[in-house]
């Protein structure tokens, strides 16, 4: 049984992102050989918390009881703090994270799993690095990061966001994760890429027929009714869920 933290910055169709961590979080959740542990929500392709809501609203869809903890609202040294998502904050979503703070909890929960856990960590660094500055020792405890992050052997043709996106978001915490001497394995979008999800691929027929995750696919073209038929019209890669392969 593969234990995992969840860290992501979900946001199923919030404006500029895709489902790809929804994905994500509904194969890890699928599974056998996979038990999350905890999910942990961080800035990124959206605000802090619309992330944490949009987990608990997917989670609370597929049946997922793991502990949902909000993570950092910005970056280490850059502040580009995502805006407030008003169109999500008022779909009707009530639900409280458990309390505490990402980083704070990360530490706890590896000191107290020693070589047990690994930490999916598939969006921006922050929680990741400030887990590992709350306490050195975590590096050493980590089973391993797993990591969608980075593109190696090209470039990405938005000038303005040089580099892969969960990179350019927190280069800091991104480094000071590299250094840590944890174990970790990145993996760029030159893996990424390669892989297209189309409606001719049987994962995302799946996807789409299966109940739960058709309900939250509604719940995203609710909130935003452009999503999903940008998403149909566009089969795109699918970044995140590549974590989740062996
Ligand atoms: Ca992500």
């Amino acid at each position: 049984m593969e234990r995992i933290i969840f860290d992501t910055d979900l946001a199923m169709g919030a404006p500029g992102s895709d489902v790809d961590d929804g994905f994500a979080l509904a194969l890890a959740h699928a599974e056998p050989e996979v038990q999350i542990d905890l999910i942990t929500t961080v800035n990124g392709n959206t605000d802090v918390e619309s992330a944490t809501m949009l987990s608990l609203e997917v989670a609370k869809r597929l049946g997922i009881d793991a502990p949902i903890v909000k993570g950092a609202a910005a970056p280490f040294m850059h502040p580009v703090r995502r805006p407030s998502d008003e169109t999500i904050a008022n779909c009707g979503v009530h639900m409280t994270p458990a309390p505490g703070y990402a980083a704070a909890v990360i530490a706890a929960h590896i000191m107290a799993h020693p070589g047990e856990v690994t930490i999916v960590a598939i969006g921006p660094l922050t929680n990741v690095a400030a887990a590992i500055a709350l306490e050195p020792r975590l590096a050493g405890a980590v089973k391993e990061i797993v990591i969608m992050g980075g593109i190696f052997m090209g470039t990405m043709s938005d000038s303005t966001k040089p580099g892969e996106f969960n990179v350019w978001m927190d280069l800091e915490a991104a480094a000071a994760v590299l250094r840590s001497g944890a174990p970790q394995r990145w993996v760029g979008r030159d893996v990424t890429l390669q892989v297209r999800c189309g409606w001719q691929v049987l994962p995302v027929r799946i996807w789409i027929v299966d109940s739960r995750i058709r309900r939250s696919v509604g719940f995203r073209q609710r909130c935003h009714p452009r999503g999903l038929l940008g998403m149909l019209a566009c089969p795109g890669v699918l970044d995140d869920p590549l974590r989740e392969a062996p």
